[in-house]
């Protein structure tokens, strides 16, 4: 059973909160799977989220910079989002500098050590002769399909009460704990992927943060100069409230 809120609806819970971050909004990373699916094609995109690429582009406009990291399951986009919505995108995580603080940002898929499946697959998604076959799969049947096959993926992976979350024993977190180390310099490694929010200190000087998602959570990061914090946007009071230190938010 699908308890997501309708697409449309979580489209304008976004916009709300877009409107209201506004004022201490400088640049907004999208850490990924902003779309169940998305395929460029020469000529043709899926049609949909005209309200949210039209705000994005706006901001853009205003000068708000605006990085993309694409996610599992729109890691298809090209150049649409650059040239529509002015939108930087990346394809795998980046080291940044903001505030003086180094950071590792990326989507998070493939980082785990259980990712190993998946990354098989991922690369045969990647390639780029699977993708010019797939183009020539008429629009009306590619988009439907893998929509199809994308909805399947997240709903098999979506954690539920029923799996309970081990933040020691968690991919993305053993990810981090050896990224950490190897880069002693890096303070943050934000991401996203695990439908979790919540913190982590995965060594002396560095803490990972996981951003939730915007299926159920509504959950974010916020970095300004004092340092990184996890919050909430409550869609009914159109309020934000800040996750405790230890806090993890998840679908329930
Ligand atoms: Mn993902």
């Amino acid at each position: 059973m699908d308890s997501r809120v309708p697409s449309l609806e979580r489209e304008r819970y976004f916009l709300r909160w877009l409107t209201k971050v506004r004022p201490t909004l400088g640049e907004l990373f999208i850490l990924g799977d902003l779309f169940e699916f998305f395929f460029e094609y020469r000529h043709a995109v899926p049609k949909g989220f005209t309200r949210l690429l039209g705000r994005l582009a706006e901001l853009a406009d205003e000068g708000v910079r605006i990085h993309y990291f694409v996610g599992n399951h729109d890691l298809w986009l090209k150049n649409y989002l650059t040239e529509e919505a002015g939108m930087q995108v990346y394809w795998a995580p980046e080291r940044i500098e903001r505030f003086g603080r180094e950071m590792l940002v990326g989507h998070g898929d493939g980082l785990s050590p259980f990712d190993g499946k998946y990354r098989r697959l991922k690369r045969l998604f990647t390639n780029p002769l699977a993708q010019w076959l797939y183009r020539w799969l008429h629009p009306d049947v590619g988009i439907p399909l893998a929509r199809y096959f994308s909805q399947q993926s997240r709903e098999a992976q979506l954690p539920t009460d029923a799996r309970p979350f081990d933040p020691q024993k968690d991919g993305l977190v053993l990810f981090a704990r050896q990224w950490a180390q190897a880069h002693p310099s890096v303070r943050y490694i934000i991401m996203g992927h695990r439908h979790i929010a919540h913190r982590m200190q995965v060594s002396e000087q560095c803490t990972y943060y996981n951003v939730g998602d915007w299926l159920h959570l509504f959950t974010y990061g916020q970095l300004t100069a004092e340092g990184m914090h996890l919050w909430q946007y409550l869609p009914g009071e159109d309020a934000v409230r800040p996750l405790g230190a230890d806090e993890i938010v998840r679908n329930v």
